[in-house]
């Protein structure tokens, strides 16, 4: 009796080791497949332990930041580090720092040093720390196998943005998405260290945010969006329950009213911005370019007043989007005056300037920004007028493009736009004459003429979205296809651990 237990005893030590040898302890840092890359990374050969027993130490200013990884380790590991203040160096765990000795990496920059017993994160502002969680968090599995050990290579990574603005559009007026969904566009943004969120929140088909003094805005051209469906609205609450959500993830809300044109839902809700005092009918349709605020009554600029203080009160970002795109029923000689008086307002308010390439037909003020999506004409002449330029070509940037004819979503007037044509380009390059201190940065926008549900949303901007993020982040001279596609490939586990439904473009070669 005593030999055959001996002997099963040998066998499932045997089996221990056999599978302790398979469980491949990482400790090359540099095979990591970091997206946006890093400007540098250094391997030292070892490898770090995350358990239970790991703390995070932290400087009192991170907290956010501290509590934000432990929720992060537990979603991995099933446990949640404690979080502790300290201002001295522990010996180990991870610790969390603003330190003089990165002044060199700017506001968004860190260092991140992982040692065997201990990981620092030395960053100049928290949002410098947050993207160092986020690249920490990218050399650990989304879920951790029970059996397995949480280890991570050892090594030293050094990093910085290219650009200060690196962003994402969600069209929430052609279908509307609820606050849970905005959420989770957000969580996709921080985790490749985006850090702006456009909310197109009205057009002709949708106004999604309240207005207290003006009601009918959202209880009226809030109730549909295009194909007849219920639509919906964020109440102040809300909006200011997604803005918090953005921000303890270091990403800046900006919040669009688009003007003159795209208009509709503001029209049929008020007779009285109709220049012929007629309220117009709800839209469900696709159309654009067909409504216009009356640029000549004293009521519109009250209205847009009235709707820029309530939306500049409930935004702590610099800016307001004032649409500006497509007025086609609006004469030059108004479109240019409106564009100059709303302009005047947002700036009252406290509020930078931002808006598509049209606005820059108008005189702008100091401190605007033009979004280049079609027109390099326009973008040219914002630029000659000291403005600064977010790139959004809609033929390499807009995500309601199809990846190709089969796409069974979005659209295709700008072209196909494959991941491979979605990476492979240069913000600086693209619209000629403009130099890259003209430019913020870039910004990928999804329009919902044709995505009603976040499985959509998700095939729509995965796996192209982290090639944004990157060319936001990492030099062009360090940027090519080949390279960034095996690193793509590898993320390709990620989405499906988080349960994004994404398209299997067969240019990745997906493990
Ligand atoms: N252009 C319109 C959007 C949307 C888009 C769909 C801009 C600035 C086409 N304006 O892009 O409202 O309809 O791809």
């Amino acid at each position: 009796m005593k030999n055959k237990a001996a002997l099963i005893f040998a066998i499932a030590l045997g089996l221990l080791f056999q599978i302790s040898c398979n469980t491949k302890i990482p400790t090359d840092l540099t095979k990591t497949s970091f997206i946006p890359v890093p400007v540098s990374v250094t391997a030292t050969g070892n490898s770090f332990e995350v358990r239970e027993s790991t703390i995070i130490f932290i400087q009192e200013e991170l907290q956010q930041n501290g509590e934000y990884l432990a929720n992060e380790l537990n979603k991995i590991a099933g446990f949640s580090p404690e979080v502790i203040t300290t201002d001295k160096l522990p010996a180990n765990g991870i610790y969390l720092s603003l330190s003089e000795g990165v002044s060199d990496l700017g506001d968004e920059g860190y260092k991140l040093t992982i040692d065997k017993k201990l990981i620092t994160i030395s960053a100049n502002k928290p949002a410098g720390c947050f993207n160092a969680i986020q690249t920490l968090l990218q050399t650990l599995p989304v879920k951790a196998n029970l059996d397995e050990t949480l280890e991570i290579a050892t090594g030293v990574i050094r990093d910085f943005p290219e650009f200060g603005y690196r962003g994402a559009m969600l069209d929430v007026a052609r279908h509307f998405f609820g606050v849970d969904d905005v959420k989770r566009y957000i969580d996709f943004l921080a985790a490749y260290k985006m850090n702006v969120l456009h909310l197109h929140l009205s057009d002709d088909q949708g106004w999604r945010i309240e207005i207290k003094s003006w009601p009918n805005l959202t209880t009226h051209g809030g109730s549909t969006q295009v194909g007849g469906g219920k639509g919906g609205f964020y109440s102040q609450e809300q909006y200011s329950e997604i803005v918090k959500y953005a921000q303890d993830r270091q990403i800046m809300i900006i919040p669009e009213i688009d003007m003159p044109g795209h208009t509709n839902a503001a029209l049929a809700s008020y007779a009285e911005l109709n220049c012929d005092g007629k309220a117009t009918e709800l839209y469900t349709g696709t159309e654009v370019g067909f409504s216009t605020f009356c640029t000549d009554k004293e009521i519109t600029y009250k209205f847009i007043d009235d709707v820029v203080r309530e939306l500049a009160a409930i935004t702590p970002g610099s800016y307001i989007h004032i649409g500006g795109d497509e007025s086609h029923v609006t004469k030059e000689e108004d479109y240019i005056p409106f564009v100059n008086r709303v302009q005047k307002i947002v700036v009252s308010h406290g509020k930078k300037v931002v808006g598509w390439d049209e606005i820059a037909n108008a005189t702008l003020v100091e401190n605007s920004t033009v979004q280049f999506w079609a027109d390099v004409k326009n973008t040219t002449m914002g630029v000659k007028q000291n403005a600064k330029v977010i790139m959004s070509p809609a033929s390499k940037a807009y995500l309601d493009m199809q990846y190709d004819s089969t796409s069974t979503f979005g659209l295709h007037w700008a072209g196909y736009i494959e991941v491979d044509a979605g990476y492979s380009w240069d913000p600086v390059t693209i619209v000629p004459g403009i130099s890259k201190e003209n430019i913020l940065g870039i910004e990928a926008p999804l329009w919902s003429e044709t995505v009603t549900n976040m499985d959509e949303i998700e095939y729509m901007v995965f796996p192209r979205l982290p090639g944004y993020a990157e060319i936001g982040w990492s030099a062009s001279e360090t940027r090519n296809w080949d390279e960034y596609k095996i690193r793509l490939a590898q993320h390709g586990k990620r989405f499906e651990a988080n349960k994004i439904d994404f398209y299997r473009s067969a240019l990745v070669p997906w493990e």
